[in-house]
């Protein structure tokens, strides 16, 4: 499934991902390389079902069972019908958000086990990895603002939740990055739009 190189951005709301993910397509696409952007949840017709499902409604529409297993079951028909295809086509996949969003939102803020998350993983999803992933890294409450700015005030079910929540987030995604250095870069999201996306660049030397 990986003649294309997979690649996954995270971090919390607001920090640039979509941003980043189109800057990063363009300059890689200017290189010659053939390029898919994508983003969870959604991302297939089945997917961008379930995304509808995941983000609208009351803040505990779902238990966070219900909620992880609702992630996985949406990443399993992105990556089935999406992903996989486009990676076996030897286009390189940029994914706005994949598995580590889960581990950090459904898993450290919302308490569902680490390995309970990948052993859904493995099974839904082949246990797929990205080749690269970066953490935009940037204070909650600066990614709200961010947000807030753009969407006018209005807000998901998840952009709801308290700073508490979002900080354990953001914690997570350190947490992960600190773990698997060789696959999880942190990459400042502070910066100006043309910085990051040249950091990302950076971090894609060796695979370039
Ligand atoms: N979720 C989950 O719980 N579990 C999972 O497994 C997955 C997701 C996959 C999806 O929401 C929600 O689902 C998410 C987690 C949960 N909710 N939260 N929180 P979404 O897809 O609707 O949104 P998001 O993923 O949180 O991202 P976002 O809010 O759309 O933000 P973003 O993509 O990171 O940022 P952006 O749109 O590129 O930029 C935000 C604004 O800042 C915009 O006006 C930009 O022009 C501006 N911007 C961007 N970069 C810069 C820089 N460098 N300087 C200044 N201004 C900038």
């Amino acid at each position: 499934m990986t003649a294309g190189r997979f690649i996954s951005l995270e971090g919390g709301e607001g920090a640039g991902k979509s941003t980043q993910a189109r800057a990063l397509a363009a300059a890689l696409e200017a290189r010659g390389i053939p390029i898919v952007v994508t983003r969870e949840p959604g991302g297939s017709d089945g997917a961008e079902s379930i995304r509808a499902l995941l983000l609208t409604g009351e803040t505990n529409r779902w238990s966070p069972h219900s909620e992880a297993l609702l992630f996985a079951a949406a990443r399993a028909d992105h990556v089935e019908r999406t992903i996989g295809p486009a990676l076996s086509a030897g286009s390189w996949v940029i994914c706005d958000r994949f598995l580590d969003s889960t581990r950090a939102y459904q898993g450290a803020a919302e308490g569902i086990d680490d390995a309970a998350v990948l052993a859904l993983h493995a099974f839904g999803s082949k246990g797929l990895l990205p080749d690269r992933t970066f953490v935009l890294d940037m204070g909650p409450e600066e990614g709200a603002r961010r947000a807030a700015r753009r969407d006018g005030g209005a807000t998901d079910r998840f952009a709801q939740r308290d700073s508490a929540f979002h900080q354990a987030v953001a914690d997570a995604f350190r947490r992960i990055a600190a773990h698997e250095p060789d696959r999880v870069r942190m990459v400042d999201a502070t910066r100006p739009v043309e910085a990051v996306t040249a950091a990302l660049l950076d971090g894609l030397a060796d695979l370039l």
